[in-house]
């Protein structure tokens, strides 16, 4: 199975069809296109990021069932680039093993709801949570027990910030349970960590699993806004988050890359989120390690083996670069502007439009500074450098 000479033996035209076709399909296209893997992408239109480089482009919104069913026509394997998937619909279009990962192993994840579930069921670490629902039925004094601030979290869609709502006193409480109905939003404990940490890996169709370095995660407006790769952390830490990484893709028998985004305070590792999918956190990966996040996965769905993941460099940051409104500078021009700074390695995504906190690319930058504080205070120097050119969104 695990063979480069495999490819040859593909009975379809292409290789890989990727459902979805954001930046992360535009990334993963140009891993598979490094291999001469061929990749179709389905995705709403031939402006998306995933259209630009593909191969071949089946334009159709990738919950569409017709269209999932011409991408399964011309593709010896499905991917998946986000986790808007409609598991019951794409079960009757193919057997369990077109799909990377699996629809079985993919089920617990694609919801908020699901997810929570599945990690309480793990007994792993996760804040305390409670659907609308359920609390809906709770007695007066057992909702007491819920103090403000609450993060209340839409069951699905939600990403970026978007679907996530912080509840401040009990007239927003009563006025936001009002307006949900059925299971729609769970409820969080409110977190108050030190950190926010990320780790990215892969679980090949052998069961081996490959891990990034675990890294730092600092966010604006709840979205992610720059990464520094490696984090700070421990020997107890990288063991537990290890040990989490395995228990969750070897539970799942999950094949292909996933990511889990962390809180650490008081209590430790907390699972925030479970991404059956490559993630922003891992971006870093395509200058700073000799495979990447979008390698594994192309490697893995296609039926190669796999590099050993190595870090090429001390370490890296990451910048996004979120969507301005009414800059003074065209995106054209901060874009060649940023591609002068020395040691910039730019991603544009070619997404034409500009909205608020839209994530339109992104900026990694080598470190080769030994200790991790002045690697933080190098990546600080270059992030002003970066904020003159394109601040943060909320920061101008
Ligand atoms: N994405 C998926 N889950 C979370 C994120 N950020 C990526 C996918 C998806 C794209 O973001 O690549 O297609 C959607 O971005 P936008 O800017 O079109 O909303």
């Amino acid at each position: 199975m695990f063979n480069k000479s495999n490819i040859n033996h593909y009975k379809k035209p292409y290789s890989l069809g990727i459902i979805g076709g954001g930046q992360l399909a535009l990334m993963l296209v140009e891993a598979a296109k490094s291999r001469n893997i061929k990749v179709c992408v389905q995705t709403k239109s031939l402006s998306d990021p995933g259209s630009l480089k593909a191969d071949l482009v089946i334009e159709a919104d990738p919950l569409q069932l017709k269209g999932n069913k011409n991408l399964i026509k011309e593709c010896d394997k499905i991917i998946f680039e986000n986790e808007w998937v409609r598991i019951d619909k794409l079960k009757e279009l193919g057997s369990d093993d077109l799909f990377v990962p699996n629809l079985e192993a993919l089920a617990p994840l694609v919801d908020r709801i699901s997810q929570k579930k599945f990690i309480n069921k793990l007994n792993l670490p996760t804040p305390k949570w409670i659907t609308t629902r359920e609390f809906k039925k709770l007695t007066e004094e057992s909702r007491d027990q819920w103090k403000f601030p609450l993060m209340a979290k839409s069951f699905k869609g939600g990403y970026d910030g978007k679907g996530n709502k912080k509840i401040t006193n009990k007239k927003e409480f009563d006025t936001f349970l009002s307006k949900t109905f059925s299971e729609d939003w769970l409820l969080e404990e409110w977190v108050d960590y030190r950190n926010e940490f990320a780790l990215v890996g892969s679980r090949d169709n052998l069961g081996k699993i490959r891990l990034f370095p675990i890294v730092e995660t600092f966010q604006s407006n709840n979205v992610c806004h720059w990464v520094l790769s490696p984090a700070k952390t421990n020997y107890e830490i990288n063991q537990f988050a290890l040990n989490i990484f395995s228990s969750i893709v070897n539970e799942l028998n999950y094949v292909g890359v996933l990511g889990i985004e962390f809180f650490f305070g008081n209590s430790g590792l907390l699972i925030n989120e479970i991404a059956p999918r490559t993630h922003n956190s891992g971006h870093f990966s395509i200058e700073a390690c000799n495979t990447s996040q979008f390698d594994q996965h192309i490697c893995i769905s296609s039926g190669v083996q796999p590099p050993e993941i190595k870090m090429n460099c001390n370490g890296s940051l990451m910048v996004n670069l979120l969507g301005l409104k009414n800059h003074h500078l065209s995106m054209e021009e901060r874009i060649k502007k940023l591609s002068n700074i020395e040691g910039a390695n730019l991603h544009w995504y070619g997404k034409s439009k500009e909205n608020l906190g839209r994530k339109m690319g992104h900026i990694t930058f080598l470190l080769n500074e030994i200790n991790f504080e002045k690697r933080l205070y190098k990546s600080k120097n270059i992030i002003k450098k970066i904020n003159k050119i394109w601040p943060s969104p909320h920061e101008y």
